[in-house]
């Protein structure tokens, strides 16, 4: 049953349209329908004399129908639409009652006038989608507020306030009250004629150095994603050769970035995001009360993960065994704040304001009261386990604890303590209130509750929530483990280090997979090899265990994969490690560029698959999320999974896995309760 997808009520001459098309008006094919349709009646039809337009809801409109974009673009289109409303000879108010993005901006910009809620926003993010404007925005926009400031808006996404689009010119009212009524009464004052369409003003050309200096600018922060400079291109079209042309340029690029592979992938990362933070099987599930949090340990993650916390308005407790380790813990949670006023994140009030959240406490006595308690110490087993015990005597029965732990069996850190459906996995990633990555992994006995509290705490955070499998490495430092061993394995067959890392950062990785470990550090890898050697695993001596012998731990030490000069972070190819790999080389024809970067994305996409198969992992979808959320996956490639299935029929694109289960894969445990 189609609701009504716009409703009219016309009041005194005044025709009120509400979109309303949930969740965010958006301005699918029925609503273009049902739009033009109206456009054309409301002209006609002499008891009107203007319009208002508006959205029901938190929103105005969220843009044109993302979903819709599989499938070819369907008359009416959107361009037609407004410019259909553009042509009126009624005035158009567009009262904003939210956030106008994409085609909802446009639509706004086509409209003669635009009424803003104070918390009104416009915007046109259609970059973030590997789009551009579709529908008039990169030429109308640059008329209505000028070309640097909407350069800005379309190729940074930035959105406008209602403020800064009454700076603007942009915005004819901000609303004092209710929207709607000033909306109709300031249409009710409207008999002159109407403004000039945005068509009409001409850009002055600022030149072909600012264009130049613009694409370095632009191109360098897309890092690797088209639209950016693609959108610029088409708003230059329209300052050098004028509307009409610089509208057909846009229309020409949109419609074939909207058949991009990098269009697709972003599409995909879109509802797999929204998707992970609603999971369906936690739908009424009631997550426990978060008002006060502790976290322990104050090192690099702990002071990380408190500062997250305290970041979106939770009060934390963190705590330290010593005052001198606690006043280092809070030095660098200071730090971080006084790090994100620097960068404009927040400003001296807000960061004051942060701080304010975060106490500090030696031993763990305090955190008895807490609601949620993140171990965050030394990855050792013993530690980890006499924090715990600590925790079970002094909290409430029904307060959850949880381990940061990466690499260890969480289910040995609990083992045999009292209540154990309050423990979880919350696997944060370096630096924690940087990283969008949260892994959350339920144990055998994990409750439905204190998973959700996991993804309720995550979603609190502004974190992206992947639920994993407790198996080793759970899901993105198993892949990492086998993206390595494929990157050392291109080493036997003759390629260099910075032969392999070139290849991913052509692919789009910021840094490759040596230049990653040596900034992390060789040895910790080298101590796990060497602890399953131990237990008696034949894991065969690897180049990376050759640079550990001989002391080349990585930039640390000046040296790993590659040479580092004294103070410097630039990696130089390094004789001393060639000679100590080339024993283990058989040379073969050398793989190029793109090969290097299939095969290692093709084994990221096999291990995926793996874990999917093993239960360990939601689908397909998540693994993805994991290596754009938490490894530096290119979003513009989609993850491991999207690439290889986009490229081609392999295992890795298959069906959805059958979801993981709380099954312990290292023990084979039972469902949560
Ligand atoms: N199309 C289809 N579905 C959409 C959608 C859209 N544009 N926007 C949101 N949804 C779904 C979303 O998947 C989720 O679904 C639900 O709405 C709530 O979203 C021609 C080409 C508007 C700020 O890039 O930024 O216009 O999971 O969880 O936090 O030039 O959604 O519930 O099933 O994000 O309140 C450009 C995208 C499109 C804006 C609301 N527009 N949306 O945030 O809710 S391209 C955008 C958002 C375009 C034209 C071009 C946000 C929001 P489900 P949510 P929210």
């Amino acid at each position: 049953m189609t609701t009504d997808l716009i409703r009219r009520r016309d009041i005194d001459q005044i025709a009120l349209l509400t979109l309303a098309n949930p969740p965010v008006n958006a301005l699918g094919r029925a609503v273009r329908q049902k739009l033009a349709a109206l456009a054309s009646e409301l002209e006609a039809d002499d008891s009107v004399r203007a319009v208002v337009l508006t959205g029901e809801g938190r929103v105005f409109v969220g843009g044109a129908d993302i979903g819709e974009f599989d499938r070819p673009p369907e008359e009416p289109h959107l361009p037609d639409v407004i410019a259909a409303i553009e042509a009126a000879r009624k005035p158009w108010v567009a009262a904003l009652n939210g956030a106008a993005l994409g085609g909802g901006a446009e639509l706004a910009l086509g409209c003669h006038y635009r009424i803003f809620a104070k918390e009104a926003r416009l915007g046109l993010p259609e970059t973030a989608l590997g789009l551009i404007p579709g529908a008039g925005g990169t030429q109308r926009l640059p008329r209505r507020i000028g070309l640097a400031p909407a350069i800005e808006v379309i190729t940074a996404g930035r959105t406008l306030s209602a403020n800064e689009a009454q700076d603007a010119g942009l915005a004819d009212r901000i609303a004092a009250g209710d929207l709607i009524a000033e909306a109709q009464a300031f249409a009710r004052t409207l008999d002159g004629p109407l403004p000039q369409p945005a068509g009409a003003a001409s850009l002055a050309d600022p030149g072909p150095a600012f264009w130049e200096e613009a694409r370095a600018r632009i191109a360098k922060a897309a890092r690797g994603n088209p639209a950016p400079v693609a959108a610029l291109e088409a708003i230059h079209v329209g300052v050098a050769e004028g509307f009409a042309a610089g509208l057909r340029a846009e229309r020409e690029t949109f419609l074939r970035l909207r058949g991009s592979d990098e269009a697709a992938a972003l599409r995909h990362l879109f509802f797999a995001e929204r998707a992970a933070v609603r999971p369906a099987a936690l739908r009424g599930i009631e997550p426990a009360p978060m008002a006060r949090i502790g976290v322990i340990g104050g090192g690099t993650m702990g002071s990380g993960i408190a500062a997250a916390i305290a970041a979106a308005g939770l009060e934390v407790t963190l705590a330290e065994t010593g005052s001198d380790a606690l006043e280092a813990g809070l030095t660098r949670v200071r730090a971080i704040f006084e790090a994100q006023v620097t960068r404009g994140l927040t400003d001296r009030a807000g960061a004051a304001d942060r701080l304010a959240r975060v106490s500090g406490t030696v031993g763990l006595g305090p955190l008895a009261v807490c609601d949620l308690v993140i171990e965050a110490v030394f990855e050792d087993l013993a530690v980890k386990r006499r924090v715990f015990e600590d925790l079970t005597r002094l909290c409430r029965p029904d307060a959850i604890l949880a381990t940061n732990t990466s690499y260890l069996d969480p289910e040995r850190i609990v083992a045999g303590l009292p209540n154990p459906d309050r423990f979880i996995a919350l696997h944060f990633f370096s630096p924690a209130q940087v990283m969008k990555l949260l892994e959350i992994v339920p144990l055998a006995a994990t409750t439905s509750r204190t998973l959700a509290t996991g993804f309720a705490l995550a979603a609190r955070l502004g974190k992206i929530p992947v639920q994993a499998g407790n198996g080793e490495g759970f899901i993105g430092n198993r892949i990492l483990k086998r993206y390595r061993a494929e990157a050392e394995a291109l080493l036997f067959a003759g390629a260099s280090p910075a032969e392999v890392d070139q290849a991913m950062r052509a692919f789009g990785f910021g840094m490759g997979p040596f230049e990653m470990q040596d900034m992390a550090g060789l040895d910790i890898a080298f101590r796990a090899r060497e602890a399953a050697r131990a237990q008696g695993q034949d894991l065969p001596e690897g180049p990376g265990d050759r640079l550990v012998r001989a002391g080349r731990l990585g930039r640390k030490s000046g040296g790993g994969w590659y040479d580092y000069a004294p103070e410097s972070r630039q990696p130089h190819p390094s004789a001393e490690v060639a000679a100590l790999i080339a024993p283990l080389v058989t040379p073969r024809p050398r793989p190029s560029a793109m090969e290097i970067a299939e095969r290692l994305i093709g084994a990221m996409a096999e291990e995926g698959q793996r874990i999917c198969d093993e239960g360990l992992a939601q689908g397909p979808a998540d693994i993805d999320l994991v290596e754009v959320h938490g490894y530096g996956f290119p979003r513009h490639k989609g993850g491991p999974m999207f690439h290889t299935a986009r490229k081609g029929p392999t295992r890795a694109g298959g069906p959805a896995c059958p979801g993981p289960t709380n099954a312990d894969p290292r023990k084979g445990g039972a469902a949560p309760t």
